[in-house]
């Protein structure tokens, strides 16, 4: 058990086989009947069981964050793979097999708590890190740029993505017209559009995407030497998406597809993997690219910057309590640890403001930290006080710095024995309301980005862009999102604009890119492995008698299986998990025939299952001679042998189709 654990634990309340009794502890005898003048006369105010129980009730809700308001989170263990004292002084980073327990919270942007988990969004990923030195928290996203490049714009373009104002709609979107109004007029968001029309904005899994810690930081040593440092999480299990159509199905098949596939894995014990690496540039290469390295619409390319490795998260235990812990967590860019600190990015020296006043409000009050998740696992002593919901008992009489009566203490640490001091960076200037020179070339990455991309890649850009802006209806910001991106490729916006109704837009110049960054692609960078990928097998009674051998072909290889049946039941020994009514192909990563099926009926729904796997470009196999397969024969991850289909599933989709 972790630290961390350990700390929860004391907080866990098993109601189980208790007796009920109000939050004084009384117990009650009746919990069924408020307290009435006769059986049918009216409640009397006395009844204080009736009132503590409807007065919690209606208080209940906390406000939902105001990003990232969907989420899922779980526990699990940061281990170090070397010591990274030669780049940070950070305890946890230093030593070879440290470990630090980890609170990892994944989340959608735009939606409200209840909208579907596979909408087209950035995800959110922020690691709470309890290191004995205090909580360090990495909020990090699942694309390494951001729309804006300054924190005082933050507010307008998440009014333009969320649900417009006047109705309300639409939810959990960016295809309508405010969001991509705000794009046509604030070019800055290029590149971040492109990465979000990506197949990176759809997720398969939250255990199958990169997480990055967007802004540029600092690592110190502790000789004092600092570098600009770029966070990257590396899933082993590679980076996969789900194609749109399936996305868009699943949002109504199964809302919370991405919150159960985490807690189902790790339920089961495929516990999520992800390596933590960074990119570091020392201070003396600041101005040596050809881009500003404090720019979050910027990526460091990879094959300039290299990734370094330093370990490795494994996600190993859900949480107990929704509420208690994933809906009270609460991070901050601010929560550093000696050997972090951070850059001048405009946007992240805002986010430093933002992350603990809104947990003022969520919270409410300034004790969020003495909540069991927030709390760290080392001691805290100051002089702060009071507030809503304070748990501490601090004794004695002092509260002060400084003060004789306690000794002067708790007493400031010097930064030799582990104190946090600020790296004292040289700053000159005069005080301006304005955006650097070397902030304002927003269409170069973007079309690194556009070219790094394989034709399929950029097929689904376009496929996207053609959705997002068909959704527009001002024809006159349809043109101006045309016309923005011809500035990233001539033949993208006129196929963009073909699609959309709209004249092409005039030929501009676009920047001299001349290389790719082939680390960008998904496509490029496959990780072909079928762990933990989904599949289902189609059964009757009719299947060959050797099911057992079938499955296990698939379960040795750590496929999980659901059989599918037309009723549910138990067939050669093993449970039919679910009907064609309640499940649907799209939730699955390949399906396998063992059958057909003498109801028509069933044989329709059993044809649309395998359409929609074939549409979706997943692997389709098959043991049997079945009429209805042949159609598909002869194409692509159309395979006829266990064997053969756990080759091809590792392909994950086959779009050669
Ligand atoms: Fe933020 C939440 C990530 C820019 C203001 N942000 C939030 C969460 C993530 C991010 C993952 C959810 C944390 C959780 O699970 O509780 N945010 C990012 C990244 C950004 C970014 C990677 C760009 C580099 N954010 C950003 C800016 C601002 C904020 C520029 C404001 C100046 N973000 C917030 C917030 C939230 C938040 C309003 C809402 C809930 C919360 O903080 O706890 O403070």
């Amino acid at each position: 058990m972790t630290e961390k654990q350990q700390q929860l634990e004391a907080f866990r309340v098993n109601d189980k086989g208790q007796a009920l009794t109000t939050n004084q502890g009384l117990k009650m005898a009746d919990d069924e009947h408020s307290l009435k003048a006769g059986d049918r006369g009216p409640t009397l105010l006395e009844d204080f069981h009736f009132r503590e129980k409807m007065t919690h009730f209606d208080h209940e809700r906390i406000p939902e964050r105001v990003v990232h308001a969907r989420g899922s989170a779980a526990h699990g263990v940061f281990e170090t793979y070397e010591c990274a004292s030669d780049i940070t002084k950070a305890k946890f980073l230093n030593g070879k097999n440290t470990t630090t327990p980890v609170f990892v919270r994944f989340s959608t942007v735009a939606g409200s708590r209840g909208s579907a988990d596979t909408v087209r969004d950035v995800r959110g990923f922020a690691t709470k890190f309890y290191t004995e030195e205090g909580n360090y928290d990495l909020v990090g996203n699942n694309i390494p740029v951001f729309f804006i490049q300054d924190a005082i714009k933050f507010p307008d373009f998440i009014h333009s993505v969320k649900p417009e104002p006047n109705n309300e709609i639409p939810q959990a979107q960016s295809a309508h017209d405010t969001f991509w109004d705000f794009v046509a007029n604030n070019q800055e968001s290029a590149h971040t559009v492109m990465w979000h029309l990506s197949d990176r904005a759809i997720p398969r899994s939250y255990r199958m995407m990169e997480g990055f810690g967007v802004n540029t930081y600092r690592f110190i040593n502790a000789e004092g030497k600092a570098h600009f440092v770029k966070f990257h999480w590396k899933p082993l299990l590679g980076v996969k998406s789900l194609v749109w159509d399936e996305a868009q199905k699943i949002a109504g098949k199964d809302p919370d597809f991405h919150r159960r596939d985490l807690w189902d894995a790790i339920e089961r014990g495929d516990y999520p993997e992800y390596e933590l690496g960074v990119q570091l540039i020392s201070e003396e290469d600041e101005f040596k690219f050809s881009f500003d390295i404090l720019d979050a619409t910027k990526i460091w390319p990879e094959e300039e910057v290299p990734v370094r490795i330093l370990g490795k998260m494994t996600l190993n235990k859900n949480v107990d309590n929704f509420f208690a812990e994933t809906e009270q967590v609460a991070f901050h860019v601010g929560h550093v640890v000696p050997g972090i600190d951070f850059s001048n990015d405009p946007l992240l020296q805002g986010r430093l403001f933002s992350y603990t006043d809104t947990q003022l409000i969520r919270l409410g009050g300034p004790n969020f930290h003495e909540l069991p998740i927030n709390r760290p696992v080392c001691p805290f002593h100051n002089n702060q006080r009071d507030g809503y919901g304070r748990h501490t008992i601090n004794v004695g009489q002092v509260s002060y710095h400084k003060n004789s009566l306690a000794n002067n203490t708790p007493r400031p640490v010097p930064e030799e024995e582990g104190g946090y001091a600020h790296y004292e960076e040289k700053i000159e200037g005069r005080k301006v309301r304005a955006r650097s020179e070397s902030f304002k070339d927003h269409f170069s990455q973007a079309r690194l980005f556009w070219l790094s991309m394989t034709d399929i890649e950029k097929k689904h850009i376009i496929d996207a862009f053609s959705f997002e802006v068909g959704k527009v209806k001002n024809k006159h910001i349809r043109k101006q999102v045309v016309d923005m991106f011809a500035h990233v490729c001539n033949t993208l916006a006129t196929k963009v604009a073909e699609n959309v109704g709209i004249e092409p837009p005039a030929k501009v110049e676009v920047p001299n890119i001349q290389q790719t960054s082939p680390s960008v692609s998904q496509e490029l960078n496959p990780v072909e492995t079928v762990k933990t990928l989904k599949v289902a097998v189609l059964v009757s009674e009719k299947s060959p008698q050797n099911l057992q051998e079938l499955l296990s072909i698939f379960t040795k290889e750590n496929i999980v299986v659901e059989l599918i049946g037309s009723k549910q039941g138990i067939l050669q020994g093993h449970e039919i998990n679910q009907t064609f009514s309640t499940t649907a192909s799209v939730l699955y990563d390949g399906v396998y025939l063992t059958t057909s099926y003498d109801d028509t009926h069933q044989q329709k729904l059993a044809d649309h299952f395998i359409q929609e796997a074939f549409d979706h470009f997943k692997t389709v196999g098959y043991t049997e001679n079945i009429t209805s397969i042949q159609q598909f024969t002869r194409k692509d991850g159309v395979v006829k042998s266990p064997e053969a289909f756990v080759q091809a599933l590792a392909q994950h989709r086959h779009w050669e189709r």
